[in-house]
């Protein structure tokens, strides 16, 4: 197994990935910046490095800063997380090149799905079910970009190539306002992303956000471990995530996982990945993948019994998965709450110090939080402070435990999202289950 690993991230999946260090016995390396002394994990870890000030491209995002912290420490391999620089595709091939294990798949592998167009192409080779939209990046050609939304039918959506995670991107509902978004968004393309090409999908108007959860090892072994269904968010924030998508069957559950799967062993793919799609009547659309762990993995943790960042370490290893897919069985059911610091009525960010802090628990309750009384939330990055998730026998008693969970948790000091959780779980709309990716934000405009 890996000797030392070095932590390029901080908070909760920095804790999270540490806890799995412990387990496998690999030591660990906290990398953080000058505001984040006090961090759970830094103190956890065997050795911790400071890598620069507060603002990120200074500290978590200085790749130089990162890569050297792993040759002054001795470490073997860099686990990013997610968000920073997990994935940046140049690091991880100076990772690569500098003699350490970057903990993902190939770089290049991480370049052609950080170029949504190339994403799609290949996924569409690999037999993965994509939007209607057009081959490729459009062209200049007018004539030729009217005939393309003709036939695919308004509304149509264009999107950016460097685009991704909601920006980049504009509904098109009439063909007189088709030319005018293309070269807005392509104006805004090559300023936002430094590429200006862009490409047309047919727009879905209600869809769910429903993704897959893949391993792929090495040695040509690649499994999915199902879905979560991510429906409910504001402005491309997640904010509840489930497993398994209510009303999903096995049946078609089994056959986009394992087209999932099948797209990994065809592309080499390596590591841990989810497969993003809109899921509408019944039908499944790739839109993007993502080549990192993912915030909301817990909730495909608690129902598969698989622990995603151990087989990402095995996995970097080079050793084979530890499971095959007739081993992966879905059990129950399971809801994360991200617990945000911000004031629940204007999403505000709500940093400062936690003056209390008691922790819900009980069968099927897991937390994943670094923060503790007295702990300082910094103003410079993400306001997620902790998850919250629970798992249960079936969906209903899932949210019961989240429920009381929700009443239980005590962060005094700071305001948190707790109280917003707390009203959702009374919605009719979400209990009933299958919610669509607008739910929320129409739900907030009426109250
Ligand atoms: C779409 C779509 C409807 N039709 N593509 C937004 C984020 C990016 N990952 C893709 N996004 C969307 N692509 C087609 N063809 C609607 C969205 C979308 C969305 C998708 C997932 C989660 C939340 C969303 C919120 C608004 C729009």
């Amino acid at each position: 197994m890996l000797s030392k690993v070095v932590i390029a991230n901080r908070g909760e999946i920095a804790l999270r990935i540490l806890r799995a260090c412990r387990e496998m016995s690999i030591r660990t390396v906290a990398v953080h910046s000058s505001a984040d002394r006090e961090l759970k994990h830094v103190r956890l870890a065997d050795e911790s490095v400071c890598i620069g000030p507060p603002p990120s491209a200074n500290s978590y995002l200085n790749i130089p800063a990162v890569i050297s912290a792993a040759e002054v420490t001795d470490a073997v391999a860099i686990h990013p997380g997610y968000g920073f620089l997990s994935e940046n595709a140049d690091f991880a091939e100076q990772v690569e090149k500098s003699g350490f294990i970057f903990i993902g798949p190939r770089p290049d592998t991480i370049r052609l799905m950080g170029d949504k167009v190339s994403a799609i192409a290949a996924m569409k080779e690999a037999g993965v079910p994509c939007v209607p939209g057009s081959d490729g990046v459009l062209g200049d050609d007018v004539e030729e970009n009217l005939k393309l939304a003709h036939s695919i039918g308004y509304p149509v959506i264009i999107k950016a190539a460097g685009g991704g995670g909601g920006r980049g991107m504009r509904v098109v509902r009439s063909e007189a306002a088709l030319l005018n978004a293309i070269s807005l968004t392509r104006g805004e393309a090559g300023v936002a992303f430094g590429n200006d090409q862009v490409y047309m999908e047919k727009y879905l108007e209600n869809p769910r956000h429903i993704e897959f959860q893949v391993l792929a090892d090495s040695h040509g072994n690649a499994i999915h471990l199902g879905e979560r269904d991510c429906s409910m968010q504001r402005r491309h924030q997640k904010m509840i995530e489930e497993a398994p998508a209510p009303g999903l069957s096995k049946v078609l559950r089994h056959k986009i996982g394992e087209r999932c799967a099948q797209a990994c062993r065809e592309i080499g793919y390596r590591g841990a990945g989810t497969f993003e799609f809109l899921y509408e009547n019944e039908e499944f659309y790739f839109i993007e993948m993502n080549t990192r762990l993912q915030v909301e993995h817990p909730v495909t943790e608690l129902v598969t019994g698989i622990d995603i960042v151990r087989e990402q370490f095995k996995i970097a290893a080079g050793e084979p998965l530890s499971y095959q897919q007739e081993d992966v069985l879905v059990h129950g059911h399971a809801i994360e709450c991200r617990i945000n610091a911000e004031d629940p009525d204007n999403f505000l960010p709500s940093p400062g110090i936690i003056s209390r802090y008691h922790s819900p628990g009980g069968p099927g309750v897991r937390v994943d939080t670094h923060i503790y009384s007295g702990y300082r939330v910094p103003p410079y990055y993400d306001s997620m402070i902790g998850k919250l998730i629970s798992h249960s026998d079936t969906r209903e008693s899932a949210m019961a435990r989240m429920k009381i969970a929700l009443d239980e948790i005590i962060i005094d000091g700071i305001k948190t999202n707790v109280p917003l959780h707390k009203i959702l779980f009374e919605h009719s709309a979400f209990q009933a289950g299958g919610i669509n990716i607008h739910y929320l934000e129409k739900k907030l405009g009426m109250c």
